[in-house]
């Protein structure tokens, strides 16, 4: 019996893991990063399961494949996915696959662009490790938005793409404590489920905000698509609170805003007009990554949860 040997490297950007999958996927047939998913999705999906679910992955867990891109100025394409499906864009592993890069040797300090599902995003590897992204156009799509939440009542928050679509509450009862972890996922896992169900089905990403703890503007709690939480704060998140922060004119161009995560790691985000009728800003977040494992997945047919455990 033959087993498929898949080479990755692991990270944490902030506390965040991101897997990143070097050698060893499946080919998915060129074209868009886009059509590549779709191919991903449909034929490949047990794959994403055996990387990132358990026994060999969580739910915590980020991965990326690395793809052809059909863009010649993009240095590779690539597809972020979770436990259960497929990311747009990924901050933190964005930062996670340029320090993976690096330390694969395939670049060094300087500038490179990456070709991702939902847009080209272009990133800075400074010689000290930071890593500067620019993300794909954000903006807020919705103000002030009240759904009424089984178990705790209305509430209220912004929708907004920064990549992934998010739901941005700044407004409720909850301390932003690591121990209270468990409520915080409850309280955004039925905020999300209102949210899908009261006239936004797209938004898979629920963030709250609180005030700082260490020395930033603010801080967050982002729960993900398949109900973990994420332990960096969240490059898209950002991005769409940057988006929000423009629209309501709060912060200026060029300004620094500084985003805490639960964990207290912090990006530093700043956003230049696009086009500003629109409210559409580039989202510019600056993080670092640790490069923290290098190994063989093997993948074994006999093996009754070779591809993962999925609920
Ligand atoms: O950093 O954009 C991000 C992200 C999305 C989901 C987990 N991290």
């Amino acid at each position: 019996m033959k087993l498929q040997r898949v080479q990755v490297v692991d990270s944490h950007t902030g506390g965040e893991p991101t897997r990143i999958i070097v050698a060893g996927g499946p080919d998915f047939g060129g074209g868009s990063v886009a059509a590549q998913l779709a191919v991903f999705r449909t034929l490949h999906d047990r794959f994403r399961s055996a990387v990132v679910n358990e026994p060999r992955g969580s739910d915590v867990l980020v991965g990326a494949i690395l793809v052809p891109s059909p863009d010649p100025a993009c240095t590779t394409g690539v597809i972020f996915f979770n436990n259960v499906g497929y990311l747009g864009m990924c901050g933190h592993g964005t930062i996670g696959l340029v320090a993976t890069l690096a330390h694969l040797g395939r670049i060094g300090p300087g500038e490179l662009h990456l070709d991702t599902c939902v847009g080209r995003v272009t990133a800075h590897f400074a010689a000290d490790g930071a890593v500067t992204l620019t993300n794909v156009p954000s903006y807020r799509a919705k103000k002030a938005v009240t759904v009424d939440v089984p178990g705790i009542g209305p509430v209220t928050g912004d929708v907004a793409w920064g990549g992934n679509w998010f739901f941005l509450v700044g407004e409720h009862p909850w301390a932003l404590e690591l121990n209270h972890v468990e409520q915080l996922t409850d309280a955004t896992w039925r905020i999300r489920q209102a949210v899908n169900s009261q006239g936004f089905p797209e938004v898979d990403h629920i963030e709250l905000f609180g005030p700082p703890r260490a020395g930033g503007h603010s801080r967050n709690f982002v729960l993900c698509p398949g109900k973990a939480y994420d332990r960096s704060p969240c490059g898209t998140g950002t991005s769409a609170k940057l988006a929000c922060l423009a629209a309501d004119g709060k912060l200026a161009a060029g300004a620094e805003w500084i985003q805490e995560s639960i964990l207290g790691s912090t990006f530093t985000g700043r956003f230049r007009w696009l086009d500003r009728a629109k409210g559409e800003i580039a989202p510019i977040i600056s993080g670092t990554a640790h490069v923290n494992s290098e190994a063989t997945l093997l993948l074994d047919e006999r093996d009754p949860f070779c591809w993962g455990i999925r609920t």
